[in-house]
């Protein structure tokens, strides 16, 4: 029976992947690296490092660690700059009533975003409260499609992993749902979600009572 549902915040709950985008393609602009829908496809959902690795597999020269920490450093505070000024209106359409539905249904909920600026993001929208389990990215080793992140939420939260769903706008997240054991919900298009096993076009759309079954309780 379904227990938990654990969401994803950039791209679902927070249209923040195009800020993300912007702050990686500046920071290549400035480098001269090239920059494409490609490239901005495999960022999606990857941690800070990763993505990092993605843009400068196409650099002009190699870069050392420490500069690799200062070029991190640069697109955070790209980053941070814009989601400074985020509030409540910046959350998804549906996102609120998707999350306090799935409360509602007596399920609990989790946070499995790689963000270390998640915390900061979940208090300017004004949803922080809401989740019962947000894991801290900065102790996730492997990046997602790695399962580890999902596993981490649902271990914070109490919840075998069967018992939990997933919920992606990424391919690499829709990757580490599954293998995680998970049901992974896509939000956005069935070409950029991979192997997701239901595709909607975004929290407006999830109606928690279907993955819910009223005789048993909850089922995934
Ligand atoms: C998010 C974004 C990624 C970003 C990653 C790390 O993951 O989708 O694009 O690279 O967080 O973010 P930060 O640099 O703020 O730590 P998710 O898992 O919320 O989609
Ligand atoms: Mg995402």
């Amino acid at each position: 029976p379904l227990q938990a549902v654990i969401f994803d915040l950039d791209g679902v709950i927070a249209d923040t992947a195009v800020v993300h985008r912007a702050a990686w393609e500046r920071l290549a602009r400035e480098i001269g690296a090239p920059f494409d829908e490609d490239i901005a496809a495999r960022m999606k959902g990857v941690d800070r490092r990763g993505s990092l690795d993605i843009l400068l597999e196409r650099a002009p020269r190699a870069y050392g660690e420490q500069e690799k920490c200062e070029l991190e450093a640069r697109k955070n505070g790209y980053y941070v700059e814009r989601i400074e000024s985020f509030g409540p209106d910046q959350l998804l359409p549906g996102a609120r009533d998707a999350v306090e539905s799935v409360r509602a249904a007596g399920l609990r909920i989790g946070l499995a975003s790689a963000s270390r600026n998640a915390p900061l993001l979940l208090e300017r929208l004004g949803i922080a409260p809401l989740f019962d389990y947000i894991v801290d990215a900065a102790r996730i080793e492997r990046s997602k499609p790695d399962p580890e992140i999902f596993l981490a939420a649902a271990a914070g939260l109490g919840v075998p992993p069967e018992a939990c769903l997933g919920v992606e706008d990424a391919a690499a997240g829709v990757d580490s749902i599954h293998a995680a054991g998970m049901v992974a919900i896509g939000m956005g298009r069935r070409e950029d979600l991979g192997e997701a096993d239901i595709v909607l076009p975004g929290l407006i759309a999830l109606r928690i009572a279907d993955f819910v079954d009223n005789k048993n309780g909850a089922t995934a």
